[in-house]
C-alpha cells in the first residue's frame, strides 16, 4: 500500500502486516461551513525534503514579502474582528473523569500554511474560524483509550513497541479507530467530540503566532520531541510521554513532534483547499512525529496517511464542539 505515498520516509508501519482496518463507521460530522478561506496564488519552488537530516529551511526571498503582506492582513483582520493573538491560555476543562483534557479557544482569524518550499504546506492564506472550540490539551494517551477499550468502544491490543503506555500518546490506530474513540466520548459526555478540521488543528498549533513553531523561528534541543531535537531522559527515536515538553500560549502540549495527529480531512496535494472528512483513501496527518527531523514538526507541517494505516508514529487528539 501507499507506493506513491509521497513521503515515504515520513511513515513507519508498527508490524508485518503493516495495516490493520479499524472499527467504526462514517466520517465525523463537520461543520465545513464554520470555515472560511481566502486564497492566493503562488509560484513554484523546490520539492520538499523531510527526510534531508540537513532540513528543508528554505529559500524564502519573494515568498517572504508575499507572508509579510498576510501578517499584515492579519493584522487588519485582527483589528477589525479580533483575532486570537493576544488569547491568555483558557482554563483546563473535562467533562469526565476519564475524558482527555480540554482546553476552549475562541472563533478568530489566522494564518494557514507558508510559503516554503513544500508544497502541500502552501500557500500562506487567511481562514476564519467563526465559532469557538475545545480541543484535546495533549495527544490522547494510553491510558484514556484503555478506558474506552474496557467500555467495548474501540479496539485494544495496540503495541507500544516497549516505550510503556500510561502517559505515552496513543499509537498504532487507524483513522477509524480515533474516530471511534471521539464518538465513544460523545456518547459519554452528552457532547460532540471529534476529530479536528485541519484548520482547527494549525489554528490551535500556532495559538496565535506566525513563526515556523509557536517558539520561533528556530528550534534548540529540549523544545520538541523530534530527531535529534530531545534531551534527557527520553531518548532519541521513541515517543515521550505527552506534556513532557513546553505548551504552546494557549496550553497545547505535542502540537509540534512527539507522535503525528489524525485530523478529520482527506488529503490535498497542497494547503489551498481542505478537502472535508471523505470518503477518501487517504487522510491527513499533522505536527510530526519523533521519527522525523525538526522541520518536519512546523506547525504547516503535514502529510499524508492512507486511513486504514496504523504506525507508531501516528497518533491524534480529539476536538469537542462548542454550542
Ligand atoms: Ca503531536
Amino acid at each position: 500500500m501507499a507506493a506513491d505515498y509521497r513521503p515515504l520516509c515520513l511513515l513507519a508501519r508498527a508490524a508485518a502486516g503493516g495495516k490493520r482496518e479499524g472499527r467504526g463507521g462514517g466520517p465525523p460530522r463537520t461543520p465545513l461551513s464554520l470555515m472560511s478561506q481566502g486564497r492566493r496564488g503562488l509560484g513554484r519552488s523546490a520539492s520538499p525534503a523531510f527526510c534531508d537530516k540537513t532540513g528543508p529551511h528554505a529559500p524564502r526571498s519573494s515568498q517572504a514579502a508575499a507572508m509579510s503582506a498576510l501578517r499584515f492582513l492579519l493584522l487588519v483582520l485582527g483589528l477589525v474582528a479580533g483575532t486570537a493573538q493576544a488569547q491568555a491560555p483558557a482554563p483546563v476543562f473535562r467533562d469526565c473523569p476519564v475524558c482527555p483534557e480540554m482546553i476552549s479557544v475562541p472563533a478568530g482569524t489566522f494564518v494557514m500554511g507558508e510559503d516554503g518550499p513544500r508544497p502541500e504546506t502552501r500557500p500562506a492564506h487567511p481562514v476564519t474560524l467563526d465559532r469557538p472550540f475545545a480541543l484535546g490539551r495533549t495527544e490522547v494517551t494510553f491510558d484514556q483509550w484503555q478506558a474506552c477499550v474496557a467500555a467495548g468502544a474501540c479496539p485494544g491490543g495496540q503495541d507500544d513497541h516497549g516505550w510503556g503506555r500510561g502517559s505515552r500518546p496513543m499509537i498504532n490506530v487507524t483513522h477509524a479507530d480515533a474516530q471511534a474513540y471521539a464518538r465513544w466520548l460523545s456518547a459519554l459526555t452528552g457532547h460532540v467530540y471529534r476529530l479536528p478540521l485541519e484548520a482547527e488543528w494549525e489554528y490551535a498549533a500556532r495559538a496565535g503566532t506566525t513563526t515556523p513553531w509557536w517558539f520561533g523561528d528556530t528550534l534548540s534541543p529540549g523544545w520538541v520531541n523530534c530527531l535529534h531535537c530531545v534531551t534527557e531522559p527520553w531518548k532519541d527515536h521513541a515517543s515521550a510521554p505527552v506534556a513532557s515538553y513546553p505548551a504552546n500560549p494557549w496550553g497545547f502540549f505535542d502540537m509540534h513532534g512527539n507522535v503525528w495527529e489524525w485530523v478529520a480531512d482527506c488529503w490535498t496535494p497542497d494547503h489551498q483547499t481542505p478537502a472535508g472528512p471523505g470518503p477518501c483513501r487517504d487522510g491527513t496527518i499533522r505536527g510530526g512525529a519523533w521519527y522525523h527531523i525538526k522541520a518536519v514538526s512546523q506547525s504547516a507541517s503535514r502529510a499524508r496517511n492512507p486511513l486504514p494505516v496504523w504506525s507508531y508514529i501516528v497518533g491524534f487528539r480529539v476536538l469537542r464542539e462548542i454550542p
